[in-house]
């Protein structure tokens, strides 16, 4: 079991594939074949080419404010890719490639930071909740769907996430008692890329790692390399066979770094220096698994270069495609909120339509 082999309180980091894409630890590798890891990487590429298109979008103007995956597709990608097609997916606001790679169109993604309602509604087969902005909430909906789970006696997990600023909100240690004491069959995915806004891991929390913080729950953590594929990919799949069995819950820490900004409302510059940015570049989760399947034959540079050209046409299509839809209405946000709609809604829908009308400043 790996999740016993690396101990969070040592600082013991889950590592498989190095900076490179070479195996540095073959006896850990996934069951996961070279075809199907081509596969995942086609959704790295498409998360990459479609946040790539979306900041541009809105710096034209034309999108709202977006929230950017550059430098995490690995943990998003991995960590959904180790899930069965029945099992629920709780997303905060950044895994894009998780979102993605469970099966939301990139149309219904793009029209949620488009600031359509319908950017919440996902097909039936499609388990996953909407996205969370309130941070660290979603994660007790997370045990509550793996609860329901068990209590009903199926075998479909729940795997949440959140991000290391995540970890400091009380519905996050919550969730985490709430897990070890019912063993929930869940999964905590903490994408730890080292900034909550403006502020630093380092200064968010006195413990070394945010794996440890399973100590206190009684639950087993695990620390990966979230820039890793396969190390991902590893322990997220134990920790779903792990749920599934009965066994409880499991909290990993993916280790990795936000490349951009925030959100397109923020600049980095002013509290980050460009050195640790260019450090972690080199890290590119992207890069290392092109050139590990570079080295096993299955892709070349030319493939690459082309599929990205097409992944970013794709995404502007899609976009075009949204625009011509129109803006989206005001009164969709009273509307969509509760299923019906509560009476101080109502007065504020009706004084937003007075005002439409003129009848009010
Ligand atoms: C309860 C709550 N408090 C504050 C905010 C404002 N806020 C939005 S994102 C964010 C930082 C989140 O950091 P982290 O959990 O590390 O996730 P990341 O943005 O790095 O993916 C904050 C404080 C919020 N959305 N919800």
């Amino acid at each position: 079991m790996l999740i016993e082999r690396f101990d969070p309180l040592k600082g013991e980091m889950l590592r498989i594939m190095d900076e490179e894409g070479q195996i540095i630890a073959p006896d850990l590798k996934p069951d996961l074949s070279d075809e199907r890891v081509l596969e995942l990487y086609k959704v790295m590429l498409l998360t990459r080419a479609a946040d790539t298109k979306a900041l541009q979008l809105q710096r034209q103007g034309r999108m709202l404010t977006y929230a950017p995956n550059t430098g995490q597709e690995a943990a998003q990608t991995a960590s959904a890719a180790a899930l069965g097609e029945n099992d629920w997916l709780v997303p905060a606001f950044r895994e894009l490639g998780a979102w993605l790679m469970k099966g939301v169109s990139l149309e219904t993604i793009y029209l949620y930071w488009y600031g359509n309602e319908w950017g919440s509604h996902f097909p039936e087969n499609v388990r996953m909740l909407p996205i969370s902005i309130p941070i660290g909430s979603q994660l007790n909906h997370a045990v509550g769907l793996a609860m329901a789970s068990k209590y009903k006696g199926e075998r479909d997990v729940a795997l949440g996430y959140v991000g290391d600023g995540g970890t400091s909100i009380g519905d996050f240690s919550e969730a985490l008692n709430f897990a070890g004491v019912f063993d929930a069959p869940v999964i905590f995915v903490i994408q730890n890329n080292q900034y909550a806004i403006s502020v630093k891991r380092q200064i968010q929390t006195r413990a070394a790692t945010l794996a440890q913080k399973a100590v206190a729950a009684g639950i087993p953590g695990i620390l990966v390399d979230g820039n890793d594929l396969l190390a991902v990919y590893a322990a997220v799949s134990e920790a779903v066979e792990r749920a599934r069995a009965g066994q409880g819950p499991t909290l990993i820490e993916a280790y990795t770094y936000r490349l951009g900004a925030h959100t397109t409302s923020d600049d980095p510059t002013k509290y980050r220096e460009d050195n640790e940015v260019v450090e972690w570049r080199a890290k590119d989760p992207v890069k290392r698994v092109k050139q590990y399947l570079i080295a096993q034959g299955l892709w070349s540079e030319e493939q690459d270069a082309a599929q990205s050209t097409e992944y970013e046409e794709y995404a502007l299509e899609v976009f075009r495609k949204i625009e011509e839809t129109g803006d989206p209405q005001v009164e969709d946000l009273f509307k969509y909120t509760y299923k019906e709609m509560p009476e101080h809604l109502e007065e504020q829908l009706s004084e937003y339509l007075q005002y439409l009308e003129g009848k009010v400043k």
